[in-house]
């Protein structure tokens, strides 16, 4: 039995559905970081850097924070959706590494600036959405001719999606990179995905692009 803190934001979807794609029974607490909850000193307990998601295993009484260490820590546990050894393993964790130093910071700063925050600030609009795009390009390579970022479904699909799934936030037209909406829609419509996008709470649809 796993604790999961989470709220409806990417990073904590990226637990609820890896959760969900292992079958592994768990409890989803809400941190409503909008209400400042994440800085709770029960929740700083858990997680130091006073971000979801953590969790707690019951099983062995461990906490772990940061979304990546997480994700790894689950594939581990459960020995699925993390190969165990060679080339095949490492690959996976490079997309997941790219995950967190790329579209989780840049994207988020796309989300910052440019939809909630318009004309503030048209350097940083400038400088994210390029950026971002330049991620969206870098994605769309490595999924020509292969169905996953790494060799199988994996956690680190399992870290990208749900920032993909921001699309519209970001302004980005998924017509304009196939790949990666081919990859968005077949991850999207899988039943393990659609249940761990609804936690802690179902706030809307998996957005489909046109
Ligand atoms: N690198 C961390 C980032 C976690 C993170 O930024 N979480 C956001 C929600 S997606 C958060 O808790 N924000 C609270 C705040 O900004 O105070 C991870 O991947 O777990």
């Amino acid at each position: 039995m796993i604790d999961l803190y989470t709220w409806t934001t990417p990073n904590g979807r990226k637990i609820s559905i890896a959760l969900e794609e292992l079958g592994l029974s768990y409890t989803a607490h809400a941190v409503d970081i909008g209400k400042e909850e994440q800085f709770k000193p029960e929740f700083l307990k858990i997680s130091p850097n006073n971000r979801i998601p953590a969790i707690v295993d019951r099983d062995n009484g461990m906490s772990l924070m940061e979304s990546g260490a997480i994700l790894i820590y689950l594939g581990d546990k459960t020995g699925k959706l993390l190969p165990k050894s060679g080339e095949k393993r490492y690959r996976v964790i490079e997309w997941l590494m790219w995950q967190m130093g790329g579209p989780g910071p840049f994207l988020g700063q796309v989300h910052h600036f440019v939809k909630y925050n318009k004309g503030k600030a048209p350097y940083a609009e400038e400088r994210y959405l390029k950026g971002a795009h330049r991620l969206y390009g870098v994605l769309n390579r490595r999924l020509e001719g292969r169905e996953f970022v790494a060799d199988d479904y994996s956690i680190a699909d399992i870290a990208i999606w749900p920032w993909i799934s921001r699309f519209e936030w970001q302004t980005i037209d998924l017509n304009q990179y196939p790949n990666v909406k081919r990859w968005y829609v077949t991850i999207a419509k899988r039943p393990a995905v659609e249940r761990g996008y609804a936690v802690p709470k179902k706030v809307n649809e998996i957005p489909m692009p046109a």
